[in-house]
């Protein structure tokens, strides 16, 4: 016999992935940031081996189920409601509840919100929190996290800034992350280090030739594995550059370095020991302006240029705080594919962006203030819906 909602109450949440590490990476943000605020998670999702390498080696650092969403994940969602019935239910990114969850809704209505993805443009503000009518006269609501009062917040877990503080003010903890990263221990200290996680493309080879031509002192920290294949795929480096972490390849000025995938609980700290973060997506890009630094973002490509008018909304609203330094809108643009710069007019952005560093870093800053201001996503449902936690 199912209960009623009960202290803790049960949050549920369902995620698909759709590709690279997204979609699961701000589901289990959540997933962490309402069991710190009280709840008692379950998720499920379809993608067991991405999410393990999120997590890492170390045991998940709050107690949340996890549930491999395979069929119709009748005997999970059974179980969870032989426990207790939930009092919120969220489905990330526009993925359809299985039947057994639906009717769990049915049965014991409760909140229900659909876990959008984040925009600066004024029509998701409009949208963000509207309620949606179900058939069986249940209401979904739309939850569009954004960078403004009207949004639905950014996801941030309590005391943020006292760790990244805490973080800064602690050379052997920096020293285990640069060793576990791979860094080199002889890095030029006056390189700025660029942490550069970003999409596939033929721009990477066009940036590294900025790079080189503009003859700064750069060390680039390579993520993952697309910007790497995109430059051996351009003859950029050689094949068999950058195969493993802590590999090293130099050209002129710049040394370019890969770096491990470390868990997403360690992801906050390698942004804080970069200069500048090159981000993607949305949950690298949103964690690259929690750590203040000064970014470009290789927004997810959609057909039919759709990314641009996301990437300039947000861009717009940042400066509202306080203005870029100029070179950075044009290459925002050269690295999205919305114009592209000549290799001399590209070199010349990055040399003037570089020289304006102080610019750029005042004015990361002041966002990040803004957004630290601000309330984050859960505390603004629980604004909302304050019974929620009983
Ligand atoms: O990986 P992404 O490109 O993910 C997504 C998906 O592609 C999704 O379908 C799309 O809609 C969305 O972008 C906009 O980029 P993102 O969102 O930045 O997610 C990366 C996650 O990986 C983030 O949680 C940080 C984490 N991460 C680590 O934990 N360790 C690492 O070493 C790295 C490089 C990333």
């Amino acid at each position: 016999m199912p209960q009623s909602p009960r202290f803790p109450p049960a949050a549920w949440l369902f995620c698909r992935v759709i590709d690279n590490y997204g979609d699961i990476g701000v589901s289990w943000r959540l997933a962490c940031r309402l069991r710190e605020a009280g709840f008692q998670v379950a998720l499920w999702h379809d993608s067991p081996a991405v999410l393990a390498k999120l997590l890492g080696a170390a045991p998940p650092p709050a107690p949340i189920r996890l549930h491999h969403w395979q069929d119709d994940a009748a005997e999970s969602i059974a179980a969870e409601l032989a426990a207790a019935a939930p009092a919120l239910v969220v489905e990330t990114f526009g993925c359809d509840l299985p039947p057994a969850a639906l009717a769990a809704v049915r049965a014991h209505r409760p909140l229900w919100l659909n876990w959008e993805y984040l925009s600066a443009e004024p029509w998701a503000e409009a949208m963000h929190g509207k309620p949606s009518l179900q058939a069986d006269g249940s209401e979904k609501y739309f939850w569009l996290m954004g960078f403004s009062e009207q949004s639905g917040g950014l996801l941030r877990e309590k005391g943020y800034l006292k760790k990244q503080q805490a973080f800064l003010a602690d050379s052997a903890a920096q020293a285990g992350l640069r060793y576990r990263l791979g860094l080199p221990e002889n890095s030029d200290p006056a390189a700025v280090r660029c942490f550069c996680f970003g999409y596939a493309g033929a721009v990477w080879a066009d940036w590294l030739a900025a790079w080189q031509a503009a003859g700064e002192p750069l060390e680039v920290w390579l993520a993952d594995h697309q910007v790497i294949d995109s430059l051996c795929r351009a003859g950029a480096i050689p094949e068999s550059a950058l195969r493993r972490a802590g590999d090293v390849w130099q050209a002129g000025a710049v040394r370019l370095v890969r770096i491990g995938f470390v868990p997403q609980a360690e992801f906050d700290a390698v942004l804080w020991l970069a200069d500048v973060a090159l981000v993607r997506g949305e949950d690298s890009f949103v964690r690259a302006q929690l750590a203040g630094k000064p970014l470009m973002w290789h927004i997810y490509p959609q057909a039919e240029q759709a990314h641009l008018p996301k990437l300039h909304a947000f861009w717009r609203k940042a400066a509202e705080t306080a203005p870029l330094p100029a070179a950075h809108a044009a290459l925002s643009n050269d690295l999205n594919g919305a114009t592209a710069l000549t290799p001399a007019a590209r070199t010349e952005c990055w040399r003037a962006l570089l020289q304006q560093l102080p610019q750029w870093q005042h004015a990361a800053a002041q966002w990040q203030r803004e957004l630290l201001r601000q309330s984050d996503a859960v505390e603004r449902v629980l604004a909302r819906w304050p019974g929620l936690l009983g």
